[in-house]
């Protein structure tokens, strides 16, 4: 009989403490750590919430680190989350190049990686699980065909056209590729020409700075093509300062479509936005859940966006999520 309860007890024990486990395995929640870039402009601010609010939304446990725009910081950070071992790894690279070794780590230590906004120059694409963002060449190439739209419609597609260009971060993707995406438009219109080029890191004091020494050398301007619209409205402030008008003595255009250009549209100050969608946060969820189940990804899922003229600013400013 005695045996017979101590057999009960113990299988009883047992019974409790595989509950137990299953009960804590099953409570166990997701960690991501996540590398930002910083919150140099309107769009990374936005970028941060969306994935803030998601993993909030997910229970998912979020280790979140600005870099300040700082490699450094982004690799020491991602060095951290290696250590502290975390479930997945979220990371925007601030530029292209530098990642090789942090990036070995990461896969040497197992840890699935997703690439969130940027990309990096490393070889292949096995040593990330996906990456989300948008097509910058695209981007520019919209950027550019709409200057060359909006010429024939006012009847000055024969004129010679000076270009001045705020260009993103030096090394950074987008830099280098809305670049290229312009650039492969304006092949087709020799008459449009980019007289002066300068980094204004995508801020909007910045992009003022070197637009007030673009107007200094008093060449003739009339577009100015930057890769971030924090950085022509920052650019428009060094206009007006000028004594002339941003969106008609100067044609305006910028990428990401933040709020603050569709009020510069709705003012008249601004002529069009290439539309960038922050707002991966969901997106980059869905995949971290789908990595922790196991499930497989497509590498590349690309931002579906438009582009935004000033005719329909004051319609749809209202509806804009960020
Ligand atoms: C683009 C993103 C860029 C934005 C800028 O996906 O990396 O960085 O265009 C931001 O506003 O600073």
């Amino acid at each position: 009989m005695k045996q017979k309860c101590a057999l009960l007890l113990v299988l009883v024990s047992v019974l409790v403490v595989a509950f137990g486990c299953a009960a804590f395995a099953a409570e166990k929640k997701i960690v991501v750590g996540f590398a930002q870039i910083g919150a140099e402009s309107d769009w990374r601010v936005a970028n941060t919430n969306s994935i803030i609010k998601a993993c909030e939304e997910a229970g998912i446990e979020l280790r979140f680190v600005d870099g300040q725009q700082k490699q450094e910081n982004q690799i020491k950070a991602l060095r951290d989350f290696i250590t502290q071992g975390v479930d997945v790894i979220g990371f925007a690279p601030v530029v292209e190049s530098g990642w090789d070794e942090v990036i070995e780590e990461i896969n040497d230590a197992g840890i699935p990686l997703i690439l969130s906004d940027r990309t990096t120059d490393i070889e292949g694409t096995d040593y990330y699980v996906t990456w989300m963002g948008s097509n910058f060449i695209e981007e520019g190439e919209k950027a550019g065909n709409w200057l060359v739209e909006y010429l024939a419609k006012n009847g000055r597609d024969k004129d010679q056209i000076n270009i001045v260009e705020l260009q993103g971060t030096v090394g950074s993707g987008p830099a280098i590729d809305r670049k290229k995406g312009f650039e492969n438009i304006l092949a087709k219109h020799p008459n449009l020409k980019i007289t002066q080029s300068q980094t204004g890191d995508f801020t909007r004091d910045l992009g003022r700075t070197v637009m007030e020494s673009f107007l200094k050398k008093g060449e003739k301007i009339d577009v100015l093509y930057a890769h971030n619209d924090d950085m022509a409205l920052g650019a428009s402030q060094a206009i007006k300062e000028a004594g002339l008008k941003p969106g008609s003595d100067i044609i305006i255009i910028g990428v990401d479509a933040v709020k603050g250009a569709f009020e510069a549209m709705v003012a008249g100050e601004m002529n069009v936005t290439v539309e960038c969608s922050p707002l991966l946060g969901p997106q980059f969820v869905e995949a971290v859940k789908k990595i922790v189940a196991g499930e497989s990804l497509p590498k590349i899922t690309y931002s579906i966006e438009g582009v935004y003229p000033q005719e329909v600013a004051k319609d749809v400013i209202d509806s804009r999520q960020y």
